[in-house]
């Protein structure tokens, strides 16, 4: 079948509303839709904002914008906006206009993960988070927690419109579904794989292999063998304190990269930046629970949630100073033990102190 360009799915051609169809009709009167995600967007957001105003734009016509929340600091993300070109307003400055509607994705309002004020139209809420948000009176909602990408759900709408995808939008959806299913067991649903397969061919792969592959600084290396050394084993938890994090999301590399050792089926890295504690967990084991434990970790330190093996939280810390760090450590640190029913034991270094003063002899 040719791809369709215009008016698809809303002259009543359908006998049953597909959920695209409802997303796109209840959009038919607004000006102009903004696209909204949460703090430091992730590929998964961003590909969502790309599909979704791509969606919109050719079905409706309409003109459609992207936020940010906060910086985009990893520098794959980074090389992501960079070589698709895509221009995010900073959230504070992206004041609603009359007639416009908001549309958040990756995300729920009420979680904790943005500083979007409760007083803009929000018209959709599409997500895939475990973390449950405040969706009162959100006329259009469709949260889907078995999947493991926004990006796929998106994936789709756009399949169900039978619309053309252009290969930077395939490499954006792409980049952002491959990036929530990596680790092993894999979080991911039927779906997911079909968006996967069917983005595959119209992805540009160069492009891809760019994003991947981006260039790091030298911050990110001093910051992931700070890391190594400060990392301490409990029977099957690895904490990773890392003292300073150049950007926030060097916590979820840091913890990724841990979840790999054999020894262990719990990953935490707890990271320093500006003046937040940054905590990144991850479960090598089915029914991990990840988002709900950091969350009950965490309780009212600050906020926490994400998926079954993932999770991620922040802390706001009442001073930076060594002391008032390390005793956030010391009660994170009990509360970690606590939550997965480990005993209080010391922790055994990961790589050993005469190892580290070793190697910085030869
Ligand atoms: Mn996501």
């Amino acid at each position: 079948m040719a791809p369709r360009s215009a008016e698809p799915g809303l002259n009543g051609k359908h006998t049953t509303a597909r959920r695209s169809d409802r997303f796109l009709h209840g959009l038919k009167d607004v000006t102009s839709v903004t696209f909204v995600s949460h703090v430091h967007p992730d590929p998964d957001s961003i590909g969502s904002m790309m599909g979704l105003a791509h969606l919109i734009e050719v079905c409706l016509g309409k003109p459609t914008r992207f936020t940010r929340d906060g910086l985009i600091s990893r520098a794959e993300n980074r090389a992501m906006v960079d070589l698709l070109d895509l221009e995010l307003v900073p959230i504070e400055e992206a004041a609603a206009a009359e007639g416009e509607v908001f549309v958040m994705v990756d995300s729920q309002p009420n979680t904790g993960r943005h500083n979007l004020t409760g007083d803009v139209p929000l018209y959709a809420v599409i997500d895939h988070h475990d973390t449950p948000g405040d969706l009162d009176g959100v006329p259009f909602v469709d949260v889907r927690r078995s999947l493991g990408a926004t990006c796929s759900l998106v994936t789709s709408y756009l399949m169900e419109q039978n619309i053309a995808v252009p290969p930077d939008l395939a490499t954006g959806l792409l980049y952002g579904i491959e990036t929530e299913l990596s680790g092993y067991p894999r979080e991911a649903s039927p779906l997911d794989d079909g968006a996967l397969l069917y983005l595959y061919p119209l992805a540009d792969k160069d492009l891809l292999a760019r994003i991947r592959n981006a260039r790091l600084p030298q911050s990110h290396f001093e910051c992931i063998l700070q890391a190594l050394q400060s990392s301490f084993i409990y029977d099957r938890l690895i904490i990773s304190w890392a003292n300073d994090l150049p950007q926030p999301e060097l916590a979820a590399e840091v913890a990724d990269f841990l979840i790999r050792f054999e020894e262990i089926d719990w990953a935490v890295c707890a990271g320093v930046c500006e003046d937040k504690l940054i905590l990144s967990a991850r479960a090598a084991v089915e029914d991990a629970r990840a988002g709900e434990l950091l969350k009950q970790v965490v309780g009212k330190l600050g906020r926490a949630g994400g998926h079954d093996r993932r999770a991620g939280g922040t802390i706001p810390l009442p001073s930076t100073s060594a002391s008032a760090v390390e005793q956030m450590r010391s009660e994170l640190r009990r509360r970690l033990l606590d939550a997965l029913h480990i005993d209080e034991c010391r922790g055994q270094r990961l790589v050993s102190r005469r190892e580290m003063l070793q190697n910085l002899q030869s």
